[in-house]
């Protein structure tokens, strides 16, 4: 009797120093267990006379109660200090500022570009793509450029073999379509063009936008009306236009477009190099000579065509006065857009 008395003293000695789950875990087995104390003084219950066993037995079972009961109650006074601390330690500073997850952002190239076809397309024109590498049949020959002819040394030309070229202008887009299909057509041609040049007002690729109209009674009168509606429609309703004659071998006549400078509204400076006007577009009448080359009669068909740089619209617009910030994928530059 006296030494199950003794064992709960043990215990409640030992049960000061359990200070984790883990720990009192050991003492309910060294306790409670299979062979653990308790249990051994259960099990000796059999060696005991009949007389003295029904007191002793239950002086033990008082004992092991007591020990299971305590060794609950600490256990869930354990596991709720153990849950506090592991809510200080996991807890999170919700007064940290968030990860930056940087968004992308459509490049001012392109971005001019769409803004360029929306008002073509707008106007009813459609849009059509083609190849970057092209015949020097549909980049020069069928735009009234035969292999002798002057004007292809104006362009610096990439070859890639003796017929096949980058090409210099996207014009081998409306030939191709106009080889496909009969008139009427209006059609503008987006993308990029290739010439052998680079300081900074040139690269070696840069992007186009050319448009044509072709049916039987186009005149001159209405590519002015266009280009105009257009130009006041992309810079601004005041925006002051010029149509200045020039030369193309594929139109005939041929002009150039210039706008008030929109640096000094027209006074001179130096970006309009005291002219008060900035070029912007070529333009024109197709040359019948083109017609014949697709299969269009010139006597029943007339047609305009036009055709301009998107990085110097850009630039305009912008007030960029290097092309090549266009390039060099700079974020401090791109994110202004
Ligand atoms: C320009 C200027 C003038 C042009 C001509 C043609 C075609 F294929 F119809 F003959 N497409 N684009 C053209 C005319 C392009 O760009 C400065």
């Amino acid at each position: 009797m006296e030494d199950t008395l003794s064992l709960k003293n043990s215990f409640l000695k030992e049960s000061k120093s359990a200070t984790s789950v883990a720990k009192l875990q050991q003492l309910r087995i060294k306790y409670l267990g299979k062979k653990g104390l308790i249990t051994s003084k259960l099990k000796a219950l059999s060696t005991i006379s009949p007389e003295l066993r029904p007191a002793y037995g239950k002086v033990v079972n008082e004992v092991k109660v007591y020990i299971e009961e305590e060794i609950n109650r600490i256990e869930s006074l354990l596991k709720k200090e153990e849950h506090k601390k592991r809510i200080v330690s996991e807890a999170v500073d919700i007064t940290l500022p968030g990860k930056f997850t940087p968004f992308g952002r459509e490049h001012p190239i392109n971005k001019v570009l769409s803004e360029i076809t929306v008002i073509f397309v707008s106007m009813g024109f459609e849009v059509e793509e083609g190849p970057d590498v092209e015949l020097d049949y549909y980049n020069f020959e069928a735009l009234n450029m035969p292999k002798d002819h002057p004007a292809r040394e104006m362009q610096d030309t990439f070859y890639i073999s003796e017929d096949i070229v980058l090409r210099t202008h996207t014009s081998p887009v409306q030939i191709r379509v106009m080889e496909k299909r009969k008139p009427p057509l209006k059609i503008i041609a987006p993308g990029k063009v290739y010439r052998c040049d680079a300081d900074i007002s040139h690269t070696p690729m840069f992007h186009q936008v050319e448009g044509f109209m072709v049916d039987t009674d186009v005149a001159f009168s209405d590519l002015k009306g266009l280009l105009e509606s257009f130009i006041h429609s992309f810079f601004s309703a005041e925006t002051p236009v010029r149509f200045r004659p020039s030369f193309f071998p594929f139109t005939e006549p041929s002009a150039e477009v210039d706008i008030g400078c929109i640096f000094c509204s027209g006074k001179g400076c130096r970006v309009c190099k005291n002219t008060g006007w900035l070029e912007i577009l070529g333009a024109g009448m197709i040359n019948p000579r083109v017609f014949e080359m697709v299969g269009y009669n010139p006597e029943i068909y007339s047609g305009f065509a036009f055709g301009m740089g998107i990085e110097r619209m850009a630039m305009l617009k912008y007030s960029i006065d290097d092309i090549r910030l266009f390039f060099e994928n700079d974020m401090r530059f791109l994110k202004q857009f």
